[in-house]
């Protein structure tokens, strides 16, 4: 038997979430909230602890602050058994620039791969919602003998210009024979039209290939020093990079319905439905599975409480999530998910909602159809997603399916 490998794990978490806008306005995508208590980054760092990974550094350089702290106060990690998690930031060590693509960020970190000479580096992305096991990938990545391996899934033809689009034309070979990052004119797989086969955006590597590798791009004059659009491409063109399907990871706990879960939750709406994914009585992803949690922040917080207000009507939540330290007084609740510390008074409605920390709901205020930042206030008897002209009026965003928008700490009055 072969000694095991060390490995050595790279988040990517430096994309500014334009397309996230008011919620990435001053926090980067990674460190949005989401499904209460968690940030979306707690998704990729709890699958890669899960998966045995104990030296992990989180690459970043757009308003990382809250990210920093995040990573800081939730992921403290025991150096006594050289275990951590940590975020760089952009260190301009190749000269005074920021990070120009996220193989530039590799390269520009390259001093920590040496440091700790790994065999695999596992690099993987920081914004969509799912469980894998890595070990499997790269186990798969071992016994196929490619240099790169790149972990794809299933997704609808009409998403493929978001994605990586992969093409495993040569059958058993198990190699890629073509990738093109983002194509305009993508065509379906041959057993369904519909669906294409989409990078997830984690790679397991050899080492000394990504090493390899994102040193021949950095000389690269034309490079967009993507990840994506050059390195991957650059494995593919050398007959180097191997697939592995998402379909074949088992994740300990996990049902056949969340088995096959992945969210890109790169736009308003992919982050508010995969919220509504965590509500429904069969959730489509089960944040309850204790053999693979997902780790996130300990709330030292008191727990949610229900209760009637002062002339008796009842305080009640229905197909939602209610997050530690809230208190539900006299408020109808559902289909929603709030965050730590919301406070909603009687007669206030929230219905299909998503709310982030310390939101404050008044007297008979009610909230439909729309994400609440951080600290949002509604004044008693004031409405949010009711009214689509009064929203637009007051400068919040609204997306194309209606749903409303509102930034961190804005007061909305009657
Ligand atoms: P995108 O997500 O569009 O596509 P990108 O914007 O490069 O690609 O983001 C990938 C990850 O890298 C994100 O987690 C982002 O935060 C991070 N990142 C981007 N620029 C960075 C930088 N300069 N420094 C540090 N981190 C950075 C990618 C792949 C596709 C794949 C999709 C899957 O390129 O092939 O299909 O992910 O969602």
């Amino acid at each position: 038997m072969s000694a095991p490998k060390k490995v050595f794990g790279i988040i990517l978490a430096g994309g500014e979430g334009k397309r996230l806008m008011p919620l990435t306005a001053d926090r980067a995508k990674p460190a949005v909230p989401f499904g209460g208590q968690y940030r979306l980054i707690d998704f990729a760092i709890s699958n890669l602890i899960n998966s045995g990974l104990r030296q992990i550094v989180v690459l970043t350089q757009y308003k990382s602050h809250s990210l920093d702290r995040h990573i800081s106060q939730t992921w403290r990690m025991s150096a006594l058994l050289d275990s951590y998690v940590t975020s760089v930031p952009a260190q301009q060590r190749l000269g005074k620039r920021w990070f120009s693509g996220s193989a530039d960020a590799i390269l520009q970190s390259l001093n920590l791969i040496l440091d700790e000479k790994p065999d695999i580096v596992v690099v993987i992305g920081a914004d969509h919602v799912y469980r894998m096991d890595f070990t499997q990938m790269i186990e798969a990545h071992i016994a196929s003998g490619a240099r790169a391996t790149v972990a794809g899934i299933r997704q609808p033809l009409a998403l493929a210009s978001q994605f990586g689009v992969i093409d495993i034309a040569d059958g058993d070979s198990g190699r890629i024979s073509q990738f093109l990052e983002k194509p305009s004119d993508p065509t379906g797989l041959p057993d369904s039209p519909h669906e294409v086969l989409a990078s997830m955006g984690n790679y397991v590597f050899d080492a000394d290939a990504l090493i390899e590798a994102v040193e021949a791009d950095g000389e690269l004059a034309g490079s967009n020093h993507d990840m994506g659009g050059d390195i991957v491409p650059y494995f593919v063109g050398r007959g180097e990079a191997g697939f592995y399907d998402m379909k074949q990871n088992d994740v300990p706990g996990s049902s056949p319905r969340d088995r096959s879960y992945w969210r890109d939750v790169g736009t308003i709406e992919s982050f508010f439905d995969a919220h509504m994914d965590l509500i429904s009585t069969l959730p489509i992803f089960n944040l309850y599975n204790m053999e693979w949690p997902i780790h996130s922040q300990a709330v030292n917080s008191p727990p949610a409480k229900f209760v009637r207000d002062s002339v008796g009507r009842i305080g009640n939540a229905i197909d939602s999530i209610v997050s530690l330290g809230s208190v539900l007084s006299g408020t109808h609740l559902e289909r929603s998910v709030v965050g730590p510390w919301t406070l909603a008074a009687g007669g206030s409605t929230i219905t299909d909602s998503v709310l982030f920390d310390g939101v404050r709901v008044g007297q008979g205020a009610r909230v439909h159809r729309a994400i609440l930042d951080k600290n949002v206030v509604l004044l008693d008897g004031a409405t949010v997603g009711v009214d689509r002209e009064r929203d637009l009026d007051r400068g919040f965003t609204i997306t194309e399916t209606g749903l409303t928008v509102v930034g961190k700490g804005v007061r909305i009055e009657r």
